[in-house]
């Protein structure tokens, strides 16, 4: 049996997505390296002539699925889609997701829930049995970051979670800006023995735009690995 590369794996989980396009489909296009596989085999069946309307949910991605000719709207003129495909940081069995890795969370969180369907496109490196293997991005508003900082660990630690939060940067002194012009903070938590009630509890929090939870969103997760494509949902 070969084995895949991740960017294989990767490659081939989008390669399984894509046969879940129909003709005159209104689709979310996701971000990260997974999302641009898809992406670009989709500029592929658009160029033979597949007629299809996307909303990209990011400017990288934007970028890409313009230069590849497909036709993209905003999600105020299409505010119901039938059909996201995205990738993920991890997911687990109940196919809850982490996502943010990209810093695209508030953008992809917004078009998942505004789809039909959403389908997880990964490779099988996040596949996890406990969530919070990587750390969870939490979209926050420039204003009040210190007092953001400090109710996200109060709360964390109500939901039986620590560690450290780090302000997301480019560089020394550079905080990563997302799309829409806030920061991100990485928490460090390790293992998040209660998702649910965590995700509950950050977005209570008025500093806090959006967290990387994506909790009874995602319908399917297509996961390529060594063994080939294997469905969870
Ligand atoms: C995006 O895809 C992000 O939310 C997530 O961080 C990323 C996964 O990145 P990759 O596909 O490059 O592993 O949806």
């Amino acid at each position: 049996m070969t084995t895949l590369s991740p960017d294989e794996a990767k490659r081939a989980a989008a390669a399984e997505a894509i046969k879940l396009v129909r003709p005159g489909m209104k689709l979310g296009l996701g971000t990260g390296s997974t999302a641009r596989h898809f992406v670009d085999l989709l500029g592929g069946l658009v160029a033979a002539g597949l007629d299809v309307l996307c909303v990209p949910t990011s400017e990288e991605t934007r970028a890409q699925a313009a230069a590849l000719g497909v036709a993209l709207t905003t999600i105020d003129a299409e505010p119901e889609l039938d059909l996201t495909v995205d990738g993920a940081d991890e997911f687990d069995d109940s196919l809850r997701l982490v996502k943010g890795g990209g810093g695209a969370l508030l953008r992809e969180k917004i078009v998942a829930t505004a789809s039909k369907t959403m389908v997880v496109i990964a490779d099988v490196s996040k596949h996890v049995e406990i969530m919070g293997k990587f750390p969870l991005p939490v979209e926050v508003t420039r204003f009040g970051l210190e007092a953001t900082r400090r109710l996200i660990r109060a709360r964390a630690e109500e939901a039986g979670c620590a560690g450290e939060i780090v302000l997301r940067d480019k560089g020394p002194g550079q905080p990563f800006i997302t799309d829409n012009g806030n920061f991100i903070l990485d928490c460090h938590f390790g293992a998040l023995p209660r998702p649910e009630q965590l995700a509950q509890d950050l977005s209570a929090i008025p500093g806090v735009v959006e967290h990387g939870l994506f909790i009874g969103l995602a319908k399917a997760v297509i996961c390529a690995g060594p063994g080939g494509i294997e469905i969870f949902g």
